[in-house]
C-alpha cells in the first residue's frame, strides 16, 4: 500500500482508476478535464450527460465514475472540487478532502486497486497549490490507514502536472508521512 507524487500527464496513467477534476455538470472542459475528455473519445462524454440526466449536477466533493474510452485506465472516476472564491476557508478545506476521499470510496466499491489523482481545484478553480497538496496527502493517508483491512485499492498516485505542483506534494509527503 503506498502514495507516491509523480509529474505527467494523468491520460497515460497505466492504473485501473484516473480521477477527474470536472464540474458540476460533468460537461467537459478546459485543463485536465478537457484533456481527459479528448484521450478518452467520445464515448465518456455520453456517459457523463446520462449520469447527469438520472440525478441532476454532482455537488462539490462528490464523484461517480464512468468507462475510460480508449485510456489505458478501466474507470474514470469523475469528482467536482470547490471554486475557492465560492467558500470559506475552512470549507474549502473540507470539500477538497471530500473529493479525495469520496473518489477512494468508489474507487473501492469498483475493486480498483490503482488510482492517479490530479490536483483537484489547483488551476481554473484557484485553490492555492500550498493548501491543496497537504490536503490531498493527508487525506489519501488517512483513507487507506481507515481502510487497509477491507479495500482492492492499494496504490495512489498523484499525478502533478508542473514542477511546481509536485514540489508542494513532495514537500507535503515528507511533512506528513
Ligand atoms: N494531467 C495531470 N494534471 C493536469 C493535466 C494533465 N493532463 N492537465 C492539467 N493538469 P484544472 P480545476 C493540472 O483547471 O482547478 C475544467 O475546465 C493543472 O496543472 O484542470 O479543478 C473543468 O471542466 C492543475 O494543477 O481543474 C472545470 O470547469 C490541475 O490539473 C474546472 O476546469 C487542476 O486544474 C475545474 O477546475
Amino acid at each position: 500500500m503506498g502514495l507516491t507524487a509523480v509529474l505527467g500527464d494523468i491520460t497515460t496513467m497505466e492504473v485501473d482508476a484516473i480521477v477527474n477534476a470536472a464540474n458540476a455538470a460533468l460537461a467537459g472542459g478546459g485543463g485536465v478535464d478537457g484533456a481527459i475528455h479528448s484521450a478518452a473519445g467520445p464515448t465518456v462524454l455520453e456517459e457523463c450527460q446520462a449520469i447527469i440526466a438520472n440525478q441532476g449536477p454532482c455537488r462539490t466533493g462528490r464523484a461517480v465514475a464512468t468507462s475510460a474510452g480508449a485510456l489505458p485506465a478501466t474507470w474514470i472516476i469523475h469528482v467536482v472540487g470547490p471554486i475557492w472564491t465560492q467558500h470559506e476557508p475552512v470549507e474549502n478545506s473540507t470539500l477538497l478532502a471530500n473529493c479525495y476521499s469520496s473518489s477512494l470510496d468508489v474507487a473501492a466499491e469498483l475493486g480498483a486497486t490503482t488510482i492517479a489523482f490530479p490536483a483537484i481545484s489547483t488551476g481554473v478553480y484557484r485553490f492555492p497549490r500550498e493548501l491543496a497538496a497537504p490536503i490531498a496527502v493527508s487525506t489519501v493517508l488517512n483513507w487507506l490507514s481507515q481502510n487497509k483491512r477491507n479495500t482492492s485499492v492499494d496504490t495512489v498516485t498523484l499525478v502533478c502536472f508542473d514542477s511546481e505542483n509536485l514540489r508542494h506534494c513532495q514537500q507535503a509527503l515528507t511533512d506528513i508521512a
